[in-house]
């Protein structure tokens, strides 16, 4: 019985070591080395070739060594098993980290003054709004948005969510579905994305959504941030509302194509803040130690957990 990894991009014999320690007696495998296909019980994969898990007969569980499964789903014969993802406090934490920092940059107007410090210009405008008049919108609201959405309700923002099932959270203004979605995006001064990506959610910040954003609240226009998935959002819109001034500024971790091309011209746009997928890396170590716990669980007949559903595809 062994585990097999397939993944693209990262350093495979890394996670082999990863792996190997804990789990001692579990052979662990990689794609691409020639290995018995019927002993593989288990994969763990990041963006793995397509097709390249198919004819795995044994083959009990994937795993997805990330939080999103878009990668997963991209594969039109992965097989029909159980699949499940990362839910990690750590990676939860960095992501919350990441929203607060960039919400409270926009709150209290950092791009400006980094502008002008380059420009050296002194103007201490005393305009600074209250982060309790500020309107913040979260899409998404699962592990990563409902802690986003408590620590920036600790910082003083006016926070509301957005998802696709109706929710009732303490203190929280919640919208779902379509029918929520207008509401939702006439109050939202800030507009955070932590939604999966999925055939539903594919395009969703688009010219029209952008438009339902609230004009005029406490920051003079709305903003965006998106560390979800890049195809989520549509590029030439985001750059459009810029230019018309519908939007204020974007703040995007996540692309349509990544890495970023180097002709992209988000990289240069004086009102986007561009970081390279990594609003939330986990550490390494820990995620092994998730699906290895995930793996004794199976083995001691018990059920997988944080199992995601193939019809929704997160
Ligand atoms: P969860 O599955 O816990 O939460 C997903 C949320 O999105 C749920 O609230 C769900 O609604 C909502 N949702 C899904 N589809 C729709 C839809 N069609 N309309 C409205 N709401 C919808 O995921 P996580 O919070 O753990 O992670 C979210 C995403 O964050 C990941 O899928 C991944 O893409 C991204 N991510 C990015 C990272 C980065 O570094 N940039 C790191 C880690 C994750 P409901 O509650 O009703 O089910
Ligand atoms: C993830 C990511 O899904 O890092 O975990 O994007």
């Amino acid at each position: 019985m062994s585990l097999l990894l397939a993944m693209t991009g990262w350093h495979v014999e890394d996670w082999r070591a990863r792996f190997a320690a804990q789990l001692p007696d579990m052979p662990v495998v990689i794609l691409g080395e020639p290995f018995d296909r019927r002993s593989v019980h288990y994969v763990a994969s990041w963006k793995h070739p397509e097709g390249s898990l198919s004819g795995l007969p044994n083959l009990a569980a994937v795993f997805s060594l990330g939080a999103g499964v878009d990668h997963l789903f991209a594969d039109t014969r992965l097989p029909e098993v159980p699949i499940a993802r990362v839910v990690d406090p750590d990676l939860t934490t960095r992501m919350s980290e990441y929203v607060v920092l960039h919400c409270l940059r926009y709150l209290r107007q950092q791009p400006r003054y980094d502008r002008q410090q380059r420009e050296t210009i002194w103007d201490d405008d005393r305009n600074q709004p209250a982060a309790r008049s500020v309107r913040v919108g979260i899409m998404g609201l699962g592990e990563l948005g409902q802690d986003a959405a408590r620590k920036l309700q600790v910082m003083g923002f006016d926070v509301a969510g957005w998802s696709r099932s109706p929710k009732t959270i303490d203190g929280l203004a919640t919208f779902s579905g379509s029918d929520g979605m207008v509401d939702f995006l006439a109050r939202t001064d800030i507009l955070v994305s932590l939604l999966p990506l999925t055939p539903d959610t594919r395009g969703l910040i688009d010219a029209k959504l952008l438009a339902g954003l609230a004009q005029g609240g406490r920051l003079g226009g709305p903003f965006l941030i998106n560390a979800g998935r890049g195809g989520l959002q549509v590029e030439a819109d985001i750059l459009a509302a810029l230019e018309a001034g519908t939007l204020k500024g974007a703040t995007l971790d996540v692309f349509e194509t990544e890495p970023l091309p180097s002709d992209s011209p988000l990289w240069s746009h004086p009102a986007i803040t561009v970081t390279p997928h990594n609003a939330a890396m986990s550490e390494p170590e820990a995620i092994a130690t998730l699906i290895a716990a995930q793996i004794r669980r199976l083995e001691a007949g018990e059920p997988l957990e944080h199992v995601v559903d193939p019809a929704r595809g997160y």
